[in-house]
């Protein structure tokens, strides 16, 4: 897959893609990301790629046409046709569904926000979706494009390697992933659950989905209203809720 990005910080962009599994992505060949800034192809001797909004009010918005050349320019640095995601507030909120289906595409170009925003014309005319990464404020598109790159390109084939898959798995099935332990069994600050260290694949197996949907219930009681639990699956959980009242009392 290839990602563009337009953006007026293209290194910040470059060096967060550069990091863990995703820059091993671009290594492997699996993931191609480049980075244009507006400012290259701005029209004056300023370079300018803002002005102040018509009608009045706070901040400044990015010009129409830096940003249409800049696009222009991105589009035509590879055969496939563009899908153009703009990063801003006023998006649809990104899930892992949403990354899933983004990560199936050869082609992304992400297109970065910077001031209040961008003139709603050159957004009606050159994208195809808008997305935001949660409810809170940024400063502009960059970490949230970062955010994307990074949930995409992990999921390109080949970009994980055995150990990360695994953990994959857990999490696409809805709920919140079990607690891990490591070395040593005894510490000062407690010890690891014993079933873990019974070699009793089986039990461990069910120790860690009871866990699992114990702690979705308790923390993401949202997400536990979406997935569908199978016989098995609601007598873990009862049992879960039967021992978390019984330490209460
Ligand atoms: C006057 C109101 N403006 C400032 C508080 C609205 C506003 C403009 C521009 C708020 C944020 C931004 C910049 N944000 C992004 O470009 C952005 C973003 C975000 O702020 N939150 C979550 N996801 C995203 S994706 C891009």
């Amino acid at each position: 897959m290839r990602i563009d990005v337009v953006t007026l910080f293209p290194e910040f962009v470059l060096q967060a893609a550069a990091l863990g599994v995703v820059g091993r992505a671009q290594e492997r060949g699996l993931l191609a990301v480049a980075a244009w800034n507006p400012r290259d192809f701005a029209g004056d001797a300023w370079r300018t790629v803002d002005e102040r909004p018509y009608g009045g009010g706070p901040g400044m918005l990015m010009l129409i046409d830096p940003l249409r050349a800049t696009l222009a320019a991105a589009r035509a640095a590879a055969e496939a046709p563009a899908h153009v995601v703009y990063l801003g507030p006023q998006g649809a909120r990104l899930t892992q569904r949403r990354v899933a289906q983004l990560a199936r595409r050869p082609r992304l170009l992400l297109l970065c926000g910077r001031y209040e925003g961008v003139d709603e014309r050159l957004l009606a005319a050159e994208v195809d979706e808008e997305l935001s990464i949660g409810d809170y404020v940024l400063s502009g598109g960059e970490l949230a494009a970062a955010v994307v790159i990074d949930a995409v390109g992990r999921l390109q084939e080949g970009a994980l390697n055995h150990a990360d898959s695994a953990a994959q798995d857990s999490f696409s099935d809805g709920l919140l992933d079990c607690p891990h332990y490591t070395r040593p069994e005894r510490h000062a600050l407690g010890v690891v659950p014993e079933v873990l260290l019974s070699g009793d694949h089986a039990a461990i197996r069910r120790w860690r989905r009871q866990q699992s949907l114990g702690r979705t219930w308790l923390r993401r009681p949202d997400l536990l209203a979406q997935v569908e639990l199978d016989a098995t699956d609601r007598r873990l959980l009862d049992e879960f809720r039967r021992e978390q009242l019984a330490a209460l009392r």
